[in-house]
């Protein structure tokens, strides 16, 4: 099997043992190779030049057989630990000096149990003084809707990780379009399926879509501009 690829300053050989400890599965191995890591490297360096690569390249290991779902469920418990410490221990809250932005709504639609990518986006968010509500996996579209309408969001944001879940995120426009909402609420959409096939956020109704964490903020800020009276 190939090694994951990344490109940064971290050894080769440790970034090996952690795949290792990953695969066989070696929790206590991982927790701490992760300890060090995060110690060494810091939080950032670990979410995004060694996990998300890592889950990217299972993904693809997946397709071909080469990995099981048990593998990636492990990497993504250890990687939602570092999510966890890097809440709690990096994040300011929101840059001095600069205005509060939303509030804004985050979500994994229906059915949807892929959480990580969506974590991610809402703590960026945060961090560039976003007030997130963030509903968590496998929510449907009345309840987002309602949240949305409860807070005042003017942006939606949903994370789906399948073709057949991005396809639930119809009902979310249904339910904006249907409560006279159109043009008021924007709907911004990510994650594999729509880095796969970026043209599909439009089929499933959505108002824009990002392919990173880095990238959600200036589309939320854009959809934001763009929703009727925010002026
Ligand atoms: C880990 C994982 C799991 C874990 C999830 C557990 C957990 N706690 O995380 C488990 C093992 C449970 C799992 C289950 C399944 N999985 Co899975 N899984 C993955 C894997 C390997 C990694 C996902 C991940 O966390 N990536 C890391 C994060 C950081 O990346 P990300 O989510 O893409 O997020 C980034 C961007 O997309 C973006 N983003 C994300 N959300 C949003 C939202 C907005 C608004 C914006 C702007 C941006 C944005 O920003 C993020 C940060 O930069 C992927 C492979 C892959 N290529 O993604 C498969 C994958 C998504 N799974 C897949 C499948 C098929 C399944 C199952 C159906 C398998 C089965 N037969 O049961 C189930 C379905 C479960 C469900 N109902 O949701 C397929 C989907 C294929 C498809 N496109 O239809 C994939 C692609 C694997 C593959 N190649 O076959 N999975």
């Amino acid at each position: 099997m190939q090694p994951v690829e990344s490109h940064t300053r971290i050894e080769p050989e440790t970034l090996k043992a952690l795949e290792q400890a990953i695969l066989l599965p070696d929790m206590k191995t991982g927790k701490r190779l992760v300890e060090e890591l995060s110690s060494r490297h810091g939080y950032d360096t670990l979410i995004f030049d060694v996990f998300e690569p890592l889950l990217t390249e299972i993904g693809e290991r997946l397709k071909r057989n080469e990995a099981s779902l048990a593998q990636s469920y492990v990497a993504s418990i250890l990687f939602d630990d570092v999510l966890k410490r890097f809440e709690s221990a990096d994040i300011p809250a929101g840059r001095e000096g600069h205005p509060r932005l939303g509030p804004v709504v985050m979500a994994n639609i229906e059915d949807d149990c892929h959480p990580l990518g969506r974590k991610i986006v809402s703590t960026l968010l945060r961090v560039n003084n976003w007030e997130v509500c963030d509903l968590g996996i496998d929510v449907e579209a009345g309840k987002i809707v309602d949240k949305a309408v409860e807070i005042g969001a003017r942006v939606i944001g949903l994370s789906a990780m399948i073709f057949t879940t991005a396809e639930n995120i119809r009902k979310v426009r249904e339910e904006i379009d249907a409560r006279g909402l159109a043009g008021r609420v924007k709907l911004a959409v990510g994650g594999a399926v729509f880095r796969l096939r970026p043209d599909l956020y439009e089929k499933v109704g959505a108002d824009g879509t990002a392919p990173s964490a880095f990238t959600a903020a200036a589309l939320f800020a854009d959809l934001w501009r763009k929703a009727e009276g925010s002026g």
